[in-house]
């Protein structure tokens, strides 16, 4: 299940509040540039300190001198404090044996690909989030034959005008309407304390050939459906020319990982730290349901919430799934 992760990819922009004080200042998000002089610059490569993951103070993004400095200063405090507050004897420490290391041309001829800017600073959260948090992926079905009827007529009615309502809109929507009735859902933990938002704002995976971001549909509950189609298209267009501002990937409280218009049937998607949940979606089929008198051709969407379990056990997970797969199923319970 892990492997069809990522979601998140966890391109999480990293400013998790559940860090420890003593770790490094946040990374800049996905998708961002490092602004720094050439000095600085000079500074990072004597140090070695990858820029990326420095935190700017100067205008517009720089990088400062004095933010490189931070940075080393966060890092050797963070390297000494673990040590001291969780031995890895009395078991607080992972104590993981080292990467294999494996010389493979031995085996055969290979290529070495260094991995692109994205997939590092994803892969650094997604270990960070798939170690730390105590996940549980839970599967739900969500009949939205009448969903996907309805999706097409508007479509066809709107052929001329070029708006297009994608699933993924639907599921936004349904999703903000979600979270607000179950408003664990719409937290982060800090410390011992649940931060509840009182906004909603939906993060969706988008896949580009520079690897997975994640835009942000901010206070997707007080936007149309036909809005957020708008925006997400046009986020997701950004995406893929690598035009995303930090901004437009930060701040999201829930995440939605689609992999509809690609197929699968379920997955364990990573939660984006720190939010607590994510939605992955798989490809929609048509599936035979026992309406009581016979079987019925119904237009099924898997679907696959994974939780923290330190904040949302199986009942409330499995109550939100619940709830969501009846809001897919007839959407005008979002009126009630
Ligand atoms: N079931 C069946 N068909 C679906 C579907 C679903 N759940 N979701 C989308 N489709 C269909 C669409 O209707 C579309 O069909 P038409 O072209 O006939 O209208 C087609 O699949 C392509 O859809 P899409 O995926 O390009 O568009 P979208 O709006 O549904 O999704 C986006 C946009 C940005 C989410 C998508 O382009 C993307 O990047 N998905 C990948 C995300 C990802 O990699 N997640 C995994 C992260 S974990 O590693």
């Amino acid at each position: 299940a892990a492997s069809a992760a990522p979601p998140l990819p966890s391109p999480t922009p990293p400013a998790s509040t559940a860090q420890p004080s003593a770790a490094p200042p946040p990374a800049l998000a996905l998708g961002a540039r490092t602004h720094a002089s050439p000095s600085v610059r000079l500074l990072a490569r004597e140090l070695g300190v990858d820029l990326t993951k420095v935190s700017a103070s100067g205008p517009n993004g720089r990088i400062l001198q004095e933010d490189v400095n931070a940075y080393v200063k966060a890092v050797m405090t963070a390297s000494r404090a673990p040590a001291a507050a969780a031995p890895a004897a009395l078991g607080g420490g992972l104590d993981l044996l080292p990467w294999p290391k494996v010389d493979f041309a031995k085996f055969g001829p290979v290529e070495v690909k260094p991995l692109a800017r994205i997939k590092k600073i994803s892969a650094q959260n997604l270990a960070r989030n798939w170690v730390m948090i105590p996940a549980v992926t839970y599967h739900e079905d969500a009949d939205i034959t009448d969903l996907e009827a309805f999706r097409v007529a508007i479509n066809k009615e709107n052929e001329r005008s070029g708006l297009k309502i994608t699933m993924l809109a639907f599921l936004i929507k349904a999703c903000a309407f979600a979270l607000k009735k179950f408003p664990e859902f719409n937290s982060s933990l800090d410390g011992d304390n649940l931060i509840l938002k009182q906004y909603v704002h939906i993060a969706f995976a988008a896949d580009t050939p520079h690897g997975l971001v994640v835009p942000v549909i901010k206070d997707a509950d007080r936007k149309t459906v036909s809005q957020i189609a708008v925006e997400s298209g046009e986020l997701a267009r950004k995406a893929r020319d690598g035009k995303l501002t930090p901004g437009e990937m930060s701040g999201a409280c829930f995440t939605i990982s689609s992999l509809g218009g690609i197929g699968g049937t379920y997955f364990s998607p990573i939660i984006n730290a720190p939010e607590v949940a994510i939605l992955g979606v798989n490809k929609s089929v048509t599936k035979p349901v026992w309406n009581g008198h016979e079987f019925a051709p119904r237009l099924i969407l898997p679907l696959s919430l994974t939780a923290d379990h330190r904040v949302i056990d199986g009942a409330l997970a499995t109550r939100f799934n619940v709830h969501l797969a009846q809001l897919l199923a007839d959407l005008r319970r979002v009126l009630l």
